[in-house]
């Protein structure tokens, strides 16, 4: 790739392209597939990759930023762990004139020039997805139906839109009700913790659970099990993600129905960082397409999974 300024010749060197690149954690099987399909993808191009993981932390990625910015990275783009927070520090970055693309999630700024471009799926749609697979599936099933909810981080893009899209479609019948509704950070370990209190609190009035993720959904499936009841069967889950294990939980008949959410975003994000630096414009939101898994779709699906 030619950097804007430097002739090609025999006795020109070419500088290759610094992208520092933060992500916010490694939370979920979908997180681990979107970090190798970054690296992947700058190992493929000629763009050398600084990479830094916070773990589920705002501050380590601030910091992350702030070592990006006195290596005087070309590109700096970050997968924000939550929506809130992030003016400061991409007004340093602006500064430093380094421009910013923000991946997977989404932040809340006043300014919309403190980024160039948002690549990501399109939460809201997911959970509105969600939201219809369990009115249809319970279509000709007489009310009350009682519903629980796993969020994913609280305050992150995903969660926040999730949560919304879903509440918003099944409040289309009123003989559905959401019993518990909490965070558990997109984990397995959480997602079993937090189904377990819903169990203990509710029992078998819970009909439905809608999980942010599946990780969190498979951690509730242990959960379920242990509790005597069958996922699946005597509660309807809804996940979203489409990891490989939870497309086999959606053929053995655990889950019903997954929303897919695709982490491959490196061609993405690679796509974009060699665009700007050549001096293109980029669109301010790249939305990634994405459908809906069912236990038909999944069998087809599973053999060429790569995550
Ligand atoms: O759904 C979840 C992960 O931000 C879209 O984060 C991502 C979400 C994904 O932990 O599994």
């Amino acid at each position: 790739k030619q950097v804007p300024g430097l002739k090609t010749g025999t006795n020109i060197q070419k500088r290759p392209i610094l992208l520092g690149f933060s992500q916010l954690g490694s939370e979920s099987d979908w997180r681990k597939a979107n970090t190798l399909s970054i690296k992947e993808s700058a190992e493929e191009s000629e763009i050398s990759l600084l990479f830094e993981n916070a773990e589920q932390s705002q501050e380590r990625q601030f910091e992350a930023v702030r070592s990006f910015i006195k290596q005087k990275v070309d590109v700096i783009s970050i997968a924000p762990v939550v929506e809130k927070g992030w003016e400061p520090i991409l007004k340093e970055v602006k500064q430093a004139g380094i421009p910013v693309i923000i991946i997977d999630r989404l932040v809340e700024v006043s300014d919309p020039s403190l980024y160039v471009t948002f690549i990501g799926s399109d939460f809201y749609e997911e959970g509105r997805k969600a939201g219809k697979y369990v009115l249809d599936k319970l279509a000709n099933t007489p009310g009350p139906i009682g519903i629980v909810e796993l969020k994913g981080t609280e305050g992150s893009t995903p969660s926040i839109a999730r949560g919304k899209g879903f509440h918003e479609v099944i409040t289309k019948r009123t003989d559905f009700a959401v019993l518990e509704s909490a965070n558990a950070d997109f984990t397995f370990t959480q997602g079993k913790e937090v189904m377990r209190s819903f169990l203990q609190a509710r029992g078998t009035s819970i009909r439905v659970l809608f999980s942010h993720n599946d990780d969190m959904a498979l951690g509730a499936i242990e959960a379920i099990e242990e509790y005597g009841l069958r996922p699946g069967k005597d509660i309807v889950i809804v996940s979203v993600d489409g990891t490989r294990k939870a497309l086999e939980k959606l053929m053995e008949g655990k889950i019903n129905s997954v929303v897919e959410c695709n982490p491959l975003l490196g061609p993405n994000l690679i796509q974009a960082v060699n665009e700007m630096i050549d001096g293109r414009t980029l669109p301010k939101r790249i939305v990634t397409p994405e459908s809906i898994f069912t236990e038909v779709t999944a069998a087809r699906e599973i053999g060429t999974r790569r995550y």
